[in-house]
């Protein structure tokens, strides 16, 4: 409810690419306000004294006065811009101002604001009221329009059932900045626009709720993080009544359950059961706390603040029966759970002199077996020795931990897969009598810690094609509205990150074929890879190599990778003897994820190869539907409330090319009329005598009669376009309310 932004077409009449001291005497004579950096860092608002030439003698609000170049000054919107919806609508549109309005409306507690065509989210690290029933019902009748991530979905939705075919919200931003968050709540606008059906509803939201609990992770960035990307798509009957739901993933990040950086927590799921199993389930699973379990209490983290693993285990399980997921099979899920834990106590015991070693036969050993339903015996033969065929060769204490831990890494990603496939059916609606589809599509965001490996390396990638997609896609679309109603004009040219993702798919030697080829030859180590890589990739200008290090210069910011332990993350090959074992399990779970495992040993692909598959079968979807674009911005890195740090939100607008998009937004023509609206609407401004029976003439006769600068409009086959109106509205205003005269034949004055 603020009067956020009311200054409904100020009358500030944007110089048009004049020179910046016509500029200055402009903002003296109107005692305008301009932006200046008194010291190193923040922009401060103020009133320019006088000029000496080049210099300018400004004050301060606080009084204060001094002298500064005025190549150093940038010109300040008036108050009455403070809080635009739309960061377009800003008649100067640079760094402070737009920093200066989106803070004035964060620390309202409006998070949420237009880049042109872009909704931007800042995140909040709050509850901010403007979510929940009431909303829904406000944009859904729309009694309330302003820029939201309800207003995005319901646009969505309208396109759709208005018979624009599918659609997609793309959801991006760097790690921690409110994706997953935002894609809750365009679902939950989705799900209860097009139902009244409040089983899908719930079934969607605690789908999310599971999700999170097996694929969310605390890292040094978001205490939630998403380690894994998704993708889910919505699907609608003719009537636009939500039929049902498909939810399709990205690779999971599944070395975060063997390893664990400092201060980072593993898979919520695991804390949750510790915490929260009932004193039953917790004796079937020998639970212990979870500070007992190696692959958990390595990072010195266990808690997050603020959040009860406890009560979300008993929501959890609320999840799983709202899916209908039958108390026996949750039991076997949270069995293979426990199992995975087990698995990182078992310790080895080395045997002979050549340092061959078995696993200790203890309760870690004991129960991991029980719970995955194998003999003992078979899962200690497994862990010290490898077979091929008829061919045993034992294991070396650094070769059976690797076993060890590829098992329990691999268990977790099937059972993971598995929950998927089980959320999925159960999401399955009638697909024959579901034409249309809202995907929303939510990824991992980029990350940058002092120490990056795989994970990052394909976290980033990913973020790098998303970010391609939604440049080109801003800029191609923009064009094209122009291009088909036959203007010419000056293409704004921007970066695109090209050369960087040329760095990873190029063929045959890109990043990601090395990866894949290295992976795939016995002969391969991390210096051979490293040496590839330096020779064949050096050349482009994203890369340089060190030791056994590189960096990559993202569209975000560079990164520091180490290339050791890339090739052995990359290849991901499970010996035989582990699905064989697994197989025999009889856990039934177990079976389900040897079954899917069978099918993926077939492929030769590496980890990477197959990612990047995924990938463009994503990017594909995308790019068969109408899309709508959110940007999430994160207004500081430590996860704070109220706290808004101009550099922070300036790297991401600036890197992610907001600012490029919001000149291209501003610099083209961004109001419209068809011929016919324009004489309507502005042929009040001429006498009779000058208006013609064909809209286009009358059009022509308003634009030359009022010496409206040609810069400053295009001429098309079917609309005339606008950088800007006011100044005919203004006069359109005076006319009907009679303080004008429309003279005869003479102009009313210049525009
Ligand atoms: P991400 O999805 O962009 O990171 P999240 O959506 O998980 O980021 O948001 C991180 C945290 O910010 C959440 O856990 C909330 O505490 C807070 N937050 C985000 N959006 C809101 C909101 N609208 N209102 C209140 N709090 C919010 V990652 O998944 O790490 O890239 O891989
Ligand atoms: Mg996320």
């Amino acid at each position: 409810g603020q009067r956020l932004s009311e200054n409904n077409g100020a009358t500030l009449a944007t110089p048009v690419e004049t020179d910046w001291n016509d500029t200055i005497s402009y903002i003296i004579k109107n005692t305008l306000g301009v932006w200046c950096k008194p010291q190193k860092g923040r922009w401060e608002l103020a009133k320019i004294k006088a000029t000496m030439g080049e210099e300018a003698s400004v004050m301060l609000s606080d009084g204060s006065d001094f002298t500064i170049s005025t190549r150093e000054l940038l010109p300040a919107n008036t108050e009455s811009f403070d809080a635009v919806d739309d960061l377009v609508d800003l008649c100067y549109l640079n760094e402070p101002s737009t920093l200066h309005n989106l803070q004035y409306r964060y620390n309202r507690d409006v998070i949420y604001s237009k880049a042109g065509p872009v909704l931007l989210a800042i995140n909040p690290f709050k509850d901010v009221n403007i979510f929940g029933n009431d909303f829904i019902k406000a944009y859904k009748e729309k009694t309330l329009d302003k820029p939201h991530v309800y207003a995005m979905a319901d646009a969505a939705y309208h396109d759709m059932v208005k018979g624009s075919g599918n659609q997609a919200i793309i959801i991006s931003g760097e790690s921690g900045s409110g994706k997953t968050e935002t894609a809750k709540y365009a679902m939950q606008y989705l799900a209860s626009v097009g139902s009244q059906n409040y089983k899908i509803k719930t079934k969607l939201d605690q789908a999310c709720c599971i999700l999170e609990a097996f694929g969310n992770a605390k890292t040094s960035r978001n205490c939630n993080s998403s380690r894994f990307g998704k993708l889910i798509d919505i699907n609608y009957n003719a009537e636009g009544i939500i039929s049902g739901a498909c939810i399709k993933t990205l690779l999971l990040e599944k070395s975060r359950v063997s390893q664990l950086c400092r201060g980072e927590r593993s898979y919520h799921v695991f804390y949750q059961i510790c915490a929260g199993a009932p004193p039953v389930l917790k004796d079937m699973l020998s639970l212990k706390m979870a500070s007992e379990y190696k692959f958990l209490n390595q990072s010195g983290c266990l808690k997050i603040h603020g959040v009860d693993d406890a009560h979300n285990f008993i929501m959890l399980v609320d999840a799983f029966d709202t899916f209908g997921i039958p108390h026996e099979v949750q039991e076997n899920v949270f069995e293979l759970v426990a199992a995975v834990l087990w698995l990182g106590n078992i310790s080895f015991a080395v045997i002979n002199k050549e340092e061959h070693v078995v696993p200790v036969a203890d309760e870690a050993c004991r129960s991991a077996a029980r719970l995955m339903g194998c003999k003992m015996d078979d899962l200690t033969e497994l862990l010290s020795t490898n077979r091929i065929d008829i061919m045993t060769t034992p294991l070396t204490l650094r070769q059976a931990s690797i076993k060890r831990d590829a098992l329990a890494k691999f268990i977790y990603e099937s059972l993971f897969n598995w929950l998927v496939e089980e959320l999925n059916t159960s999401l399955k609606g009638d697909k024959q009598h579901s034409p249309h589809t809202i995907s929303i599509i939510d990824i991992y965001g980029f990350e940058s810690y002092q120490k990056n490996s795989f994970p990052q390396l394909f976290i980033n990638y990913a973020d790098e094609r998303l970010q391609q997609h939604f440049v080109r896609h801003l800029c191609k679309l923009e064009q094209e509205k122009y291009e088909s109603d036959g203007i010419h004009w000056k293409n704004v040219e921007f970066e695109d990150n090209q050369e960087c993702l040329d760095l990873f798919e190029k063929k045959p030697m890109g990043l990601i074929s090395i990866l894949d080829e290295s992976s795939n030859s016995s002969k391969a180590t991390d210096e051979t890879f490293t040496d590839e890589i330096k020779q064949h990739l050096s050349s482009n200008l994203c890369f340089s190599c060190e030791k056994r290090t590189f960096r990559v210069r993202h569209y975000a910011r560079e990164v520091l990778y180490d290339a050791s332990g890339l090739l052995e993350h990359n290849s991901d090959k499970l010996q035989y003897d582990i699905i064989q074992l697994l197989s025999s399990c009889k856990n039934p779970l177990n079976h389900l994820a040897s079954g899917v495992m069978n099918q993926v040993q077939t492929t030769s692909q590496s980890v990477v190869a197959k990612f990047k598959d995924q990938l463009f079968k994503l990017i594909q979807q995308l790019e068969n539907s109408k899309q709508h674009f959110i940007r999430c911005i994160k207004p500081n890195t430590k996860q704070l409330p109220r706290s808004y740090e101009n550099d922070i939100v300036w790297e991401q607008l600036k890197c992610s090319k907001i600012m490029d998009i919001l000149q291209i937004s501003k610099s083209r023509y961004p109001i419209s009329f068809t011929h016919q609206e324009f004489a309507t609407r502005f042929g009040c401004l001429l006498s009779d005598n000058l208006i013609s029976t064909d809209p286009l003439s009358t059009s022509a006769a308003i634009l030359q009669h009022y010496r409206v600068p040609t810069q400053t409009y295009r001429v098309g086959f079917t609309k005339l376009f606008f950088q800007q109106v006011d100044v005919l509205e203004n006069l359109r205003q005076e006319v009907l309310e009679g303080t004008r005269k429309v003279e005869n034949g003479i102009h009313g004055g210049q525009v």
